[in-house]
């Protein structure tokens, strides 16, 4: 087999975080060429040498301003992206974190990848979701903490 080095034939790593607020999480419609017009939790392609704390942290402060603590790592998903008009390959790290300051209000710093961030109910989600992000839903998980463990 030809080796996949050098082309986008290669499977990136991406994170995306689970902003909670009360029983409602942070999502904004992409403008990116991958799932453009979808609706996706901040993230972003995790950098070399990057820890997955370390990129939630980074990729939520560029594309919201928002800074965010006690981030966890909730789940994975291997997503194909078939369709696209260039086919990608991404292994998303879905991490979870709290906003440092809960008086904050998330901008849009990124106008060209993103329309705007908003508060959707984790019951009652926006459509269509983002395809990883649509993946981990249907898997049943919950980005909330469980309330029986202590957190
Ligand atoms: P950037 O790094 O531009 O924020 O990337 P993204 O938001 O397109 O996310 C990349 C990972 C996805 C496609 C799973
Ligand atoms: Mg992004």
């Amino acid at each position: 087999m030809a080796s996949a080095a050098g082309s986008s034939r290669v499977p990136r790593v991406g994170v995306a975080v689970f902003l909670l607020r009360g029983k409602t999480v942070l999502l904004g419609r992409r403008r990116s060429s991958i799932g453009a017009s979808t609706f996706a939790l901040p993230g972003g392609h995790l950098e070399f040498g990057e820890s997955f704390e370390e990129c939630a942290a980074r990729e939520v402060k560029e594309e919201t301003g928002l800074e965010v603590d006690k981030i966890e790592y909730v789940t994975l998903t291997n997503t194909l992206f078939l369709d696209e008009p260039k086919p990608a390959h991404y292994v998303t790290i879905f991490m979870r974190a709290s906003m440092k300051d809960p008086d904050q209000v998330p901008q849009t710093v990124e106008p060209d990848k993103c329309d705007g961030w908003g508060w959707y109910e984790w019951d009652d989600l926006p459509k269509p979701l983002f395809w990883p992000l649509e993946k981990m839903v249907q898997s049943g998980l919950s980005p909330f903490p469980d309330p029986n463990s202590g957190q």
